[in-house]
């Protein structure tokens, strides 16, 4: 039994530009979903809807450990053109299959519209129309966690699969990539700014035996074909967050940053082509992308190999470091926090129930001089002292000397 609230997103309604909030809550059976939405008035008033729960599959062993199922929201839109908008989400759950999958509501009554159970987790989700029929579809990468032998919509759980489901929930593809435990991450350049319908599919199996890739692909209304390529050589954490492509500087360059596990950052262009940089550092986990301090350059938080948090610049220079708050060998997770617009974005380091905000700003000279002054002001006071006392005793000394002449 848990009241915990789980999967918290935030997803903005196309129709009103309303900002919903949404969290998911279980109590061992069935899985919930909540979104609230505030309307700024006085006096403030709070809108709330609930969506149907989800129970577990039938004939499923209740497990031991705590069921963690979570809904997690990707989209608000109308995705069939019906009229009405409706909430695609991520079914999630450890250790047991059920509930895994997508599942769509109809935003406005709550109701379930349709399912897409599957054995194994949606890892990432793409929405588009990706080859420009007028349709919209969603590209489906998957993560093998071998929790389970059941095949559920000819999918398994120890292998990592592509697929294309469209809006009404029919498999439309569907391609097994490598046996095993690893994930298949999609990413693709914002479609607003580059007008760019490539996928990207980051093959990550945690074994240096296994084909560990990026690859750019299109969808043609029949299959993902497959363009350019890159070969890690290497291998990468599965579990690791989303890689996505980001513009670091406001300028038409993308970069998909990978933490390869024996080769460190890796940094590739939209042609999968490797960037030269020379940060040394062992990342072991990519975090967070975004412009902490608000100055049009964007930052990377990394979590290094040796427990520490940096923070990089759009160059790919340490900015900041400093070792990780969470002893022991807990695993941290650092997102970025926003406070609020226009204001400084911050780092939040969660371990358990612990979490710690970190600020970033960039210091000019001035403010680093004075910083240093407050801070050591004592050792400037004596070195001041020292060198009044020396000069004042060279003084009495040369008098004494003169007078001694004299
Ligand atoms: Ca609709
Ligand atoms: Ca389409
Ligand atoms: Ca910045």
């Amino acid at each position: 039994m848990t009241n915990q609230y789980r999967g918290i997103n935030s997803l903005v309604n196309p129709v009103d530009d309303k900002p919903w909030m949404f969290y998911s809550f279980n109590d061992g059976v069935n899985v919930g979903l909540v979104g609230t939405s505030y309307i700024w008035q006085t006096p403030l008033k709070r809108e709330e809807r609930r969506f149907e729960t989800i129970r577990s599959i039938e004939g499923e062993p209740q497990p031991t450990w705590e069921w963690n199922a979570t809904i997690y929201p990707e989209f608000l839109a109308d995705i069939d053109g019906d009229g009405r908008l409706e909430l695609v989400c991520r079914m999630l759950v450890g250790y047991s299959t059920s509930p895994r999958g997508i599942a769509v509501y109809d935003f406005e009554t709550g109701e379930v519209k349709w399912r897409f159970d599957m054995p194994c987790i949606v890892h990432s989700l793409l929405y588009g129309d990706f080859d420009n029929d007028g349709k919209t579809e969603f590209i489906v990468g998957t993560i093998s966690y071998k929790n389970t032998s059941k095949i559920i919509n000819g999918f398994d759980d120890s292998s990592g699969y592509l697929a294309v489901i469209d809006t009404s929930g029919e498999l439309l593809y569907q391609e097994q990539l490598f046996e095993g435990f690893g994930s298949v991450n999609l990413s693709r350049l914002p479609y607003r700014e580059t007008q760019d319908k490539a996928i990207y599919a980051t093959i990550s199996t945690d074994e240096r035996k296994k084909r560990n890739s990026v690859t750019k692909l299109s969808w043609d209304g029949k299959r993902l074909q497959k363009h350019e390529s890159w070969d890690l050589g290497t291998y990468f954490d599965p579990r690791g967050q989303p890689y996505q492509f980001h513009n670091m500087d406001g300028s038409r360059k993308w970069r998909l940053f990978l933490a390869d596990k024996s080769k460190g950052l890796i940094v590739l262009d939209e042609d999968l082509k490797p960037i030269p940089h020379d940060y040394q550092g062992f990342i072991k986990s990519i975090c967070a992308v975004g412009d902490l301090d608000q100055d049009g350059f964007s930052e990377i938080v990394v979590y290094t190999a040796d427990k520490h948090i940096e923070i990089l610049d759009h160059n790919l220079k340490v900015r900041a470091s400093l070792p990780s708050p969470i002893m022991g060998d807990e695993a941290v997770r650092l997102h970025l926090a926003e406070t609020g617009f226009d204001s400084p974005m911050l780092v939040a380091a969660i371990s358990g129930n612990q979490v710690f905000y970190y600020s970033y700003n960039q210091l000019s000279a001035f403010v680093i001089f004075r910083n240093w002054v407050q801070a050591y002001h004592w050792l400037i006071t004596l070195i001041l002292a020292l060198f009044a006392i020396s000069s004042l005793s060279f003084i009495l000394y040369t008098q004494l000397q003169f007078r001694s002449l004299s």
